[in-house]
């Protein structure tokens, strides 16, 4: 008899954003390292929208966008991942104030329904009920989904969503 040790497989959303350089193909980069096919599959990818900076506000518009994947990655090794990419494609966290311009940004929004807040990292995202340019790409794609209780179409229209314009498929 074989044994099968395949490790469960999660879901996770994951926002990407950006203000430095080619944000969209870099993007398109960062997927592409994320999504292996092995440990971590692409489920779906929001349109990539143009934001007003939030938090800092002299500094140039973002693009953002949230994608959904299927992985057997446990959520550190996800983190783990997302920091290596974001490393690989020009992100110098030496050199940036906090909410600054930033060549990209990946930040895990929710993994299931894991609640976890340890040093490196916290589920839900903290900061995710706050921000229309998280909330505008992730409703795209999961506009039913509920995240910590709160469905994000509910989220959405709680926050000003002012200025967050949809870009066309390059
Ligand atoms: N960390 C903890 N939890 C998580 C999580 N769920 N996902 C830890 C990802 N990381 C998580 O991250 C610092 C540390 O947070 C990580 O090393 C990880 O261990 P960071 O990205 O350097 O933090 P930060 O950027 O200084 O802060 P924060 O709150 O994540 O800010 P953002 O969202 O990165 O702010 N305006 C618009 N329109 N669009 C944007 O994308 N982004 C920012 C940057 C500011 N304004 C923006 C945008
Ligand atoms: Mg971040």
């Amino acid at each position: 008899m074989t044994e099968h040790s395949a490790s469960p497989v999660a879901e996770a959303l994951i926002a990407l954003g950006g203000n430095v350089g080619d944000v969209r193909s870099t993007f398109n980069r960062a997927i592409a390292m994320l999504c292996d096919g092995a440990a971590l599959r692409l489920r779906a990818r929001s349109s990539d929208y143009r934001t007003p900076p939030w938090g800092v506000t002299d500094q140039p518009p973002f693009i953002n966008a949230v994608i959904a994947v299927a992985t057997t990655l446990a959520p550190h090794d996800l983190l783990a991942r997302s920091l290596t990419v974001e490393r690989a494609l020009g992100r110098d966290r030496n050199s940036e104030r906090r909410w600054g311009p930033r060549t990209v940004d990946i930040d895990i929004l929710a993994y299931d329904d894991l609640v976890l807040n340890d040093a490196d990292l916290t589920l839900p995202h903290p900061r995710l009920f706050e921000r229309a340019f998280v909330l505008a790409p992730l409703a795209e794609i999961a506009v039913d989904c509920a995240i910590g209780g709160v469905r994000v179409r509910d989220a959405l229209a709680r926050v000003d969503a002012t200025g967050i314009e949809k870009l066309p498929p390059l």
